[in-house]
């Protein structure tokens, strides 16, 4: 393991509710990897705790140190394996599956092994090794953020200058995009930028900016790596495209145009998981997979939404896809000439938003207008008003190994009830989860469709913003309004748990050797119900005047 980087001035930014949990740290010479360690040398009784050993008083201070690192290094790589990866939205492969137990109980002052204050941001913790990533907004700067997994201590934080902010709606964010990482890089995303890469010391390998997306509610994607490209769909009201870039400089290696594509939000699947060839992008009316060798089309799925939101996710050899936009698929748009008839003052056969009669017209009238010149022609609303026709509100099943249109040849099943809205789908253990605004949770049978429950109340109300997560037989999902649930996975719904953390949470938490991380509006924090948390929190209260107790 590389020495890690720590910069002063990130230091001092660490904010004083983050000081409570860690005294300061001032020796950042000393390779000491975890607070188990540190705590160890500032608190010898802890030490001798570990060592198990009588001590020596003659031992010299260096053999301590030696035998000490020894000892302590190898717990702390046990407890913090240098292999954990969470390396994009949702984890590896954005299953949203982790692989190790977390903790069912936590609160603001239970179980916390650390928290960090974070500039705001919607984007989820993206971990590797010892570092997590996450990007934030503040004073006008897009901030990329690493931290340090064993104490949750600002490593570095790098910016980028946004030009004008991309249009959002009132609960969107400027740093919306989960970073994403190969172990080597970071990558991350700005709606207001484009894209930038940095190496884990924080260096900047190189940056792409990009159009600033023509979006009514923001930008929702997030950038995934497949080998050597870095993948981002660049759907939007006007001018969609699927872009491949060489993850060691950014340039571009193949750009596909989506044109037919009026909103999007979803993040791209790679399949197979084990060794991508495909690139699986959902947006209006239609699923696409490309072939990540070059981009072209390899097969298509009509009879979705007109916009997409979830993300696809892939389990059992199928992928999985729910799309839920409002009104989908209950009214039909009025005709053109009727609103001419009713609202064109100056006879131009073209209505501005005064002009446009009360009704969808009116209220989509930015996104029926595709050029954004402020008038829609009858070319422009005819193209809207048939996506609004043939939108549906769906969940299904696709096998993945068709060529062309396989609408009606590779769907396995099909299902309406429980959708989601953003979260995206949770397949684990032959099961697909939704979770729906409202708090309503479903549970299909992964092959087959059926439902094992339908809309059952998880008891926490509200909007769902962040996507279901799961590991050991547990689901984890947070609302809206900060409340994060642990329910049973399995063919019932038990609730384990209603975890108020008393602030919103829009972010999907991670789950890494037993350590769940959840991002609310102003923290990034670390939950462990086993010992880490205990030790770690027992020490720091030694000096803190905030004791947490688990
Ligand atoms: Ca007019
Ligand atoms: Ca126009």
């Amino acid at each position: 393991m590389s020495q890690l980087v720590y910069e002063r001035w990130a230091n001092e930014s660490v904010s004083a509710e983050h000081e409570r949990f860690h005294p300061a740290i001032t020796d950042s010479s000393a390779d000491l990897k975890s607070p188990l360690i540190r705590n160890a040398f500032d608190h010898p009784s802890i030490l001798l705790r570990l060592l198990s050993v009588t001590p020596c008083l003659i031992v010299k201070w260096k053999a301590w140190l030696c035998a000490a690192a020894t000892v302590l290094t190898w717990q702390g790589s046990s407890a913090y394996g240098a292999d954990a990866q969470w390396p994009q939205f949702r984890g590896l492969g954005g299953s949203g599956l982790g692989a190790t137990d977390f903790t069912t109980h936590f609160g603001p002052s239970s179980n916390v092994v650390w928290k960090t204050a974070l500039p705001s941001g919607h984007s989820s913790p993206c971990l590797w090794g010892v570092r997590i990533f996450l990007t934030g907004y503040a004073d006008g700067k897009l901030e990329t953020i690493c931290l340090d997994r064993n104490d949750g201590r600002v490593l570095w934080r790098r910016h980028v200058e946004p030009g004008n902010i991309e249009r959002g709606a009132q609960l969107s964010h400027p740093a919306t995009a989960t970073p994403t990482t190969d172990g080597e890089r970071v990558c991350v995303y700005f709606g207001a930028f484009g894209l930038a890469c940095y190496g884990f010391d924080g260096t900047e390998l190189w940056r792409k900016p990009l159009p600033v997306p023509v979006t009514y509610h923001g930008a929702g994607t997030s950038p995934v790596l497949a080998g050597e490209l870095l993948i981002l769909n660049g759907d939007q009201d006007a001018g969609s495209s699927l872009l491949a870039v060489n993850k060691r400089d950014g340039r571009t290696v193949w750009k596909t145009e989506r044109s037919g594509f009026r909103r999007g939000f979803a993040t791209p699947l790679l399949w197979p998981p084990d060794a991508p060839e495909q690139v699986v992008v959902p947006g209006t009316l239609r699923l696409v997979s490309y072939s990540l060798r070059d981009g072209g089309e390899l097969w298509s799925v009509r009879g979705f939404p007109n916009e997409m939101v979830a993300s696809p996710v892939a389990g059992d050899g199928l992928i999985f896809m729910a799309g839920w936009t409002h009104g989908s698929g209950v009214s039909r748009m009025p005709d053109f000439d009727k609103l001419l008839a009713l609202g064109d003052a100056n006879h131009d056969g073209k209505l501005t938003r005064d002009e446009a009669p009360a009704g969808p017209a009116k209220q989509h009238h930015h996104y029926i207008d595709s050029d954004k010149d402020g008038l829609l022609t009858r070319e422009e609303y005819a193209v809207i008003a048939r996506i609004f026709d043939e939108s549906k509100n769906i969940a299904l099943a696709i096998r993945p190994d068709g060529r062309g249109d396989v609408t009606d040849t590779h769907v396995v099943w099909k299902a309406t009830r429980g959708l989601p809205y953003v979260p995206t789908p949770l397949c684990y253990e032959g099961r697909v989860y939704l979770v729906k605004n409202g708090g309503l949770a479903s549970c299909l049978d992964a092959k087959t469709g059926n439902f094992l429950y339908q809309e059952e109340r998880l008891g926490a109300l509200g909007d769902y913003y962040a996507s279901p997560v799961a590991a050991a037989g547990k689901i984890c999902v947070a609302s809206q309004q900060g409340v994060v649930v642990v329910y049973r996975a399995g063919n019932t719904l038990e609730v384990l748990a209603r975890n108020a953390l008393e602030e919103p949470i829009l972010a999907t938490p991670a789950i890494v050797d037993g350590t769940l991380y959840v991002r609310t509006k102003s923290q990034l924090y670390a939950f462990s119900g086993d010992g880490r948390a205990a030790l770690s929190n027992s020490d720091n209260s030694k000096s803190q005047a905030t004791r947490i107790t688990p």
